[in-house]
């Protein structure tokens, strides 16, 4: 595998073989176009971490009681966008091919691309997707670059086929994107405004109906589909996106025992207020693994 420890564990776990969860870090950023700094991303999840309680928002259970690793962080190639995206995908193929669920924290967008590669090798299909973003990143190429993070997604899609993709929080895109996101018949999206106008629950209930024929799920978060205000350690904020509390239900609501890997993307240390923006990522990938951990109890 191409990790090398990191120089704190997430949340202080101890190692565990017998782990679930494999969390670990892709400190990235070699195609930031505006602001860089997310390779200092994983660290500062790590750190935020330390200082959350481990118990969910939502009900009683308790990350210790749950097996989870940090294998640390993948060795990125500086520069080197597609040699990273081929390492990527082999440490997830790899936590893939040992029964467990892969957890990513960022590093920008575009390993997404990677990891979904691994997945796709792992599990032997085109997984469905749930990505909250602030964007499409659905350009075919940006500045001449087609494997970055604003052509992550029009990458995926291509990977997946017509597998479901469901995105929550676009709110700032090109014309060519949107287009081609309306196009495609297996593409939603569903704005910050949908949920200021339907509520919350409504459109959770929306997304788990278009998701209900999907064997498996995959989950991407960049740090920019929550407004600024709440994520302001992002490498391109765009105002008027998710909050803190439509951020936390929607784990609680959308993640299931179909979640095949999950990642956390795009939080950029240098711009970042009070590590709030870290922290809010942290206790998203919290909430996530203890609802996808008692969903797979109560389905067992
Ligand atoms: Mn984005």
């Amino acid at each position: 595998m191409y990790l090398s420890k990191a120089s704190r564990n997430y949340a202080g776990l101890e190692s565990n073989a017998t782990s679930d969860y494999v969390i670990f870090g892709v400190p990235f950023d070699s195609s930031t176009s505006y602001k860089p700094g997310t390779r200092f991303g994983p660290d500062s999840i790590r750190q935020a971490s330390a200082s959350l309680e481990s118990n969910s928002y939502f009900s009683d259970i308790y990350l210790e009681e749950i097996g989870i690793d940090d294998e640390g962080d993948v060795a990125v190639v500086i520069g080197d966008i597609n040699e990273t995206l081929n390492r990527v995908s082999s440490v997830v193929a790899e936590i893939i091919d040992e029964g467990k669920i892969p957890l990513m924290l960022g590093g920008e967008h575009t390993i997404t691309l990677g990891a979904l590669k691994g997945i796709k090798k792992g599990i032997g299909y085109s997984p469905c997707l749930i990505v909250i973003d602030a964007h499409y990143d659905l350009r075919d190429d940006y500045l001449g670059l087609r494997n970055g993070h604003a052509s992550v997604m029009r990458r995926s899609l291509e990977i997946l086929g017509g597998a479901k993709v469901t995105y929550i929080g676009v709110r700032a895109y090109s014309k060519e994107e949107r287009e081609y996101a309306l196009s495609k018949t297996n593409i939603e999206t569903f704005k910050p405004i949908d949920i200021h106008r339907m509520g919350l629950l409504n459109i959770a209930s929306s997304v788990k109906r278009i998701m209900s024929n999907c064997k498996g799920i995959y989950l991407s978060v960049d740090m920019d589909g929550f407004d600024p205000s709440f994520a302001p350690g992002v490498g391109n904020p765009e105002p008027g996106g998710l909050t803190v509390q439509e951020g936390l239900a929607l784990m609680n609501q959308l993640v299931d025992e179909r979640l095949l890997g999950a990642d956390i993307v795009e939080v950029s240390p240098p711009f970042d207020s009070n590590g709030v923006t870290a922290s809010l990522a942290a206790k998203l990938l919290n909430e996530i693994i203890m609802k996808n951990y008692i969903s797979k109890r109560t389905k067992a």
